[in-house]
């Protein structure tokens, strides 16, 4: 019965060792999270721009804009300004509403499908203040 029960033992330590080496590849091989960045509508200085005016992110992760300072402000991205030209993603990407009060946010998701590239947009009551800003979609 000894040895049978050795084998058993031995078969044990096999396994978990198994178990733990598939446990910690998975945690390595698994994607990083989505990560969510923040803007702000009007600089903290009263300035009319976004801040920061340039982000980088990843398909995936989320763009949070506040209004901070001299509302009202909204996001517009057009198809010419955008990697791949297409409108309807620009449509998409925009917060065409005008938000008035300091605090309010909303968030835009960067589709996974995303084209890596450089993201323009701007605020449309102060574009001709140049209010203008960036994301950066990497591939
Ligand atoms: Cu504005």
């Amino acid at each position: 019965m000894k040895p049978i029960t050795s084998f058993v033992k031995s078969l044990c330590l096999v396994c978990a060792a198994f178990l733990l080496l598939v446990g910690s590849l998975c945690v390595s091989v698994s994607p990083a999270a989505a990560e969510t960045f923040t803007v702000k509508m009007g600089a903290d200085n009263g300035m009319l721009a976004f801040e920061p005016a340039k982000i980088a992110v990843k398909p995936g992760d989320t763009v949070k804009w506040v209004i901070n300072k001299v509302p009202p402000h909204n996001v517009v991205f057009d198809g010419a300004s955008i990697p791949g030209g297409d409108k309807a993603v620009a449509t998409a990407l925009s917060h065409k509403k005008l938000e008035m009060s300091p605090g309010t946010s909303f968030e835009i998701t960067i589709p996974t499908d995303a084209q890596p590239g450089e993201y323009s947009y701007y605020c449309e009551p102060h574009r001709g203040a140049g209010m203008a800003g960036k994301v950066v979609v990497g591939g």
